[in-house]
């Protein structure tokens, strides 16, 4: 395995848990199309079940392409071992089956992922697990939660869709004090521009949809620990549950991952000159990146981050009404869910992403009705610059 420590990101998404196919030497890794290995004897099949040999026996339970991917992201994130899932939702339930039982609580950023939060208050709750919700970016307001039976905290930072930022340090002192187990949902900024297990997180998860993968064509997921104890504990889970990854979704997204350095270089760039352009426009009412003096949390996003990423959000003083019309005048962007990709797509969280959780809940997380989501890709910027120029002067 190749020594990317201290390397540039550029090298380090090409070289991270990257060597040649050992068989034919092949640079791109071969896609492992075989849901099942075979064995040359029965003692090597019995050996391989009870662990001693190392080998592969079946694809939920590991593959040669899935492992590539997984050795690559969990070189980026700094982890001891990551684990390929079949969607970022997979990777968030997977972590949650194997630290959640009966009566346990989760705190949570109230400002995550729709079904992030849903699937704790609609599936986990049967099965007796308590939660709070709360807004992770003020300690103050995660200590009042913690419970006798508090296990994970479950943070998004920056948080789909608001932008709003949590410390992860602070939040990694304050679960260790506590023996809970932090866990950062890192889809938004993506390893080069945060790395939660140096700030003290003990798992990592992603929706490898987004901006690793980066072309809108894959689903998949990714769990990256810290820790051994806590690597053996979430596998099991997954291969039991088979939430686990698929070979050729594995290499779609390696080929992806190469990129990300570039691509990310280029978006946020497009993302901070967009939010002030945004912000300089009369018909906007109030905008929120983590690039913009105005944002809250500008201070931490200097500290905590290593560039402002390519997300942002953004309000027009006509509210949604206005909002709809310029969500259906743009040509350059896509009106579409989903994020990270090479191309602009822009959409309404409240009743598209997080229209699963109640308006009450949701505009408690600051998901107001008014807010407009754009996920900035990498085309031109004068272009974007251009298309949202249009679709505002058609909003009213
Ligand atoms: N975590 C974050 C921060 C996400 O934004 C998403 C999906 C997930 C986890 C789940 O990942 P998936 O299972 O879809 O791979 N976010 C979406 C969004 O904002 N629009 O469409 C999907």
């Amino acid at each position: 395995m190749k020594n990317i420590k201290n390397k540039s990101p550029f090298t380090s998404v090409i070289h991270a848990g990257q060597h040649p196919d050992p068989v034919f030497g092949g640079v791109s890794v071969p896609i492992y199309q075989s849901s099942t290995f075979a064995f040359q004897s029965a003692e090597q099949g019995a050996s391989r079940f009870s662990g001693e040999d190392k080998g592969y026996i079946y694809t939920r339970i590991g593959n040669p392409t899935t492992k590539a991917l997984e050795d690559n992201i969990a070189s980026l994130e700094g982890g001891f071992g990551g684990l390929g899932t079949s969607s970022g939702m997979a990777a968030i339930t997977t972590v949650f089956m194997a630290f959640l039982d009966k009566n346990s609580h989760i705190i949570s950023t109230d400002a995550v992922y729709g079904p992030s939060r849903t699937v704790v208050e609609d599936v986990f709750s049967n099965f007796g697990v308590e939660y709070d919700y709360v807004d992770t970016s003020e300690l103050k307001n995660i200590k009042k939660c913690i419970k006798s039976n508090t296990k994970l905290l479950f943070v998004e930072t920056p948080a789909n869709p608001t932008m709003n930022l949590t410390d992860i340090k602070d939040c990694a002192e304050l679960a260790k004090k506590n023996g809970l187990i932090l866990v950062v949902d890192n889809t938004f900024a993506s390893p080069i521009l945060q790395k939660p297990l140096d700030l003290g997180a003990d798992i990592v998860i992603h929706s490898l949809t987004k901006f690793l993968n980066g072309h809108s064509d894959v689903v998949g997921g990714m769990i990256v620990t810290k820790k051994e104890d806590l690597f053996v504990k979430i596998q099991k889970v997954l291969r039991m549950m088979g939430g686990t990854m698929d070979p050729h979704q594995a290499w779609l997204i390696l080929r992806g991952v190469k990129t990300l350095a570039l691509r990310i270089e280029k978006s946020q760039d497009n993302a901070l000159r967009l939010a002030r352009y945004l912000e300089s426009h009369p018909k906007v009412k109030w905008v929120n990146h983590p690039g913009l003096e105005s944002h809250p949390q500008h201070t931490l996003a200097k500290k905590q981050m290593d560039g402002f990423g390519s997300m942002l959000c953004f309000g027009l003083k006509g509210g949604f009404d206005a909002g709809r019309k310029m969500i259906n005048s743009v040509k350059i962007c896509t009106l579409a869910v989903s994020l990270g990709g090479v191309e602009s797509l822009i959409q309404h969280p409240a009743s598209m992403t997080h229209a699963s959780v109640s308006k009450e809940e949701r505009e408690k997380a600051g998901i107001t009705d008014d807010l407009v989501r754009l996920s900035v890709g990498c085309e031109g910027f004068e272009d974007l610059k251009e298309d949202l120029d249009q679709a505002l002067a058609e909003s009213n």
